[in-house]
């Protein structure tokens, strides 16, 4: 047995001890509550508090000045419903059986929504979900069926679907404030707020089009990588901005007669329309007028080869930095909330994204690789009553930790099954010593979606 496992187990029973000493010493209305923003597939390189080039997120940046932030997060698998499950029970994919996108999530087992609901705390999840089957353990669910819809989503509401008008990030914040704002008596919260977006296909709300219109975002040094001395995997994905990105659904660019002519064609479009369809005509209108002069420059300058490929990459970061604008100002919609009703000292802020994502780097989009873009996450947590603020934290935390983290601030033991570690020591700023310098890795999803190789690490 290692140090560091050793030093676990004696912390996992001293978490118990202080958790028995907690019921008797200090007030059930003192155990914090949690707020837990997540987006999906936002990446560090999108996070001005990471350094980003491409755009700014002051409401994310205010969490990391109040609060801590991570320099080096990290996700284990990275890719949607898997690093959920991950994120619930704080084991790895092999343990909790989510191993991709495909399996069903088995809700029948332990997670940390189902530990603090059984210790008192009123649970609530609203947003994304993509497990497929029914979230336990919430005594509210609001979610999006599969991915969502950025525009007129459905949510389904304790089982119940609905179609809303709006735009998705607006409303998840919505349903997520007006359920804080109900709450009666004195329970501790503990509120999932899963944002859909950025993930693709990148449609941004009204107020954001045209957005960042003929911005030069920097463009990747390895963006024209050819791969070389890598394995194949790194050659036959299917990521690739230049080749693998479609013209009308990810770049909003409508097809012509002869684009439509191929089966490639016709699948880009069907795509979008479902997407497109879901604009009301007013909305419709607006995003046409927004869109065209893009169209009619695209259309009017026939670009090929790399030139094509970095109007590819221009055209994507446009669409995904404005829907990071929203999810950022909604987050401050949020922090507002919480200081208007008097919940800030006592609230647990967290905000991370499932996994990273390529934006540009070895002329990539999406996730998957164990390469540092796609697995590292951007980490930011406050809590005004119990860490202090404005301190960076370059220990490596992991995707695994979050559950553990949780239950250790509501003052509940850790179980044994957990893999993960809390990270409460680390955020107040006394890490054990033996803190982990390395963690295992696993992406399983193939044959699949972009078609990257099964690996580890
Ligand atoms: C969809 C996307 C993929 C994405 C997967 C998984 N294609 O298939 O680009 O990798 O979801 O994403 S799309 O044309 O339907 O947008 S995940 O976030 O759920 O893991």
């Amino acid at each position: 047995m290692s140090d560091h496992v050793m030093n676990r187990r004696h912390f996992v029973k001293l978490s118990a001890g202080a958790a028995l000493a907690g019921v008797r010493c200090r007030s059930a209305r003192r155990r914090p509550n949690i707020l837990f923003i997540m987006s999906d597939d936002h990446a560090c390189q999108a996070v001005s508090c990471y350094n980003s080039r491409i755009n700014r997120t002051p409401n994310i940046d205010r969490i990391a000045a109040e609060g801590v932030r991570f320099s080096n997060s990290f996700c284990t698998n990275a890719i949607c419903a898997p690093g959920r499950a991950t994120l619930l029970t704080g084991t790895y994919s092999h343990m909790n059986g989510q191993i991709d996108n495909k399996v069903t999530f088995d809700g029948n087992q332990p997670t940390f929504i189902k530990i603090l609901q059984a210790a008192g705390y009123e649970t609530a999840l609203v947003g994304k979900w993509h497990l497929k089957s029914d979230p336990t353990g919430f005594d509210y669910w609001n979610i999006l069926p599969d991915q969502g819809h950025y525009y007129t989503p459905d949510f389904i509401e304790m089982g119940v679907k609905s179609r809303r008008k709006g735009y998705v990030t607006d409303l998840t914040t919505d349903i997520a404030l007006g359920w804080l704002d109900q709450r009666k008596g004195d329970k501790p919260f503990c509120l999932l707020l899963h944002h859909k977006a950025p993930h693709r296909n990148w449609m941004p709300a009204p107020r954001h089009y045209p957005f960042n219109r003929n911005a030069r975002f920097p463009v990747p040094e390895n963006f024209f990588d050819d791969y070389s001395g890598r394995s194949a995997a790194a050659r036959e994905q299917e990521m690739e901005i230049a080749r693998h990105m479609l013209l009308c659904n990810d770049l909003k660019i409508p097809l012509t007669p002869a684009e439509l002519s191929t089966p490639e064609g016709q699948s880009d479009e069907r795509i979008w329309r479902s997407s497109y369809e879901r604009l009301t005509p007013e909305q419709r209108q607006a995003w046409d007028a927004a869109y065209q002069p893009i169209i009619d420059d695209f259309r009017s300058r026939s670009l090929k080869g790399r030139e094509l490929a970095l109007w590819k990459y221009q055209r994507y970061l446009e669409d995904y930095t404005a829907t990071v604008a929203a999810v950022d100002e909604n987050i401050g919609r949020v922090l507002d909330y919480l200081d208007t009703a008097g919940l800030r000292q006592d609230t647990l802020v967290i905000y991370t994204s499932d996994n990273g994502f390529f934006l540009g780097e070895h002329g990539w989009f999406d996730k998957r690789f164990m390469y540092e873009e796609s697995l590292r996450t951007p980490l930011v947590i406050r809590y005004p009553r119990g860490i202090a603020p404005g301190r960076l934290c370059e220990e490596m935390a992991l995707n695994i930790d979050l559950a553990p983290t949780f239950l250790d601030y509501a003052g509940v033991a850790i179980p044994e099954e957990i893999q993960g570690e809390s990270l409460r020591p680390v955020l107040s700023g006394q890490p054990p010593t033996h803190w982990r310098q390395s963690f295992y890795y696993h992406y399983y999803e193939y044959p699949g979606a972009h078609m990257v190789k099964r690996h580890y690490g």
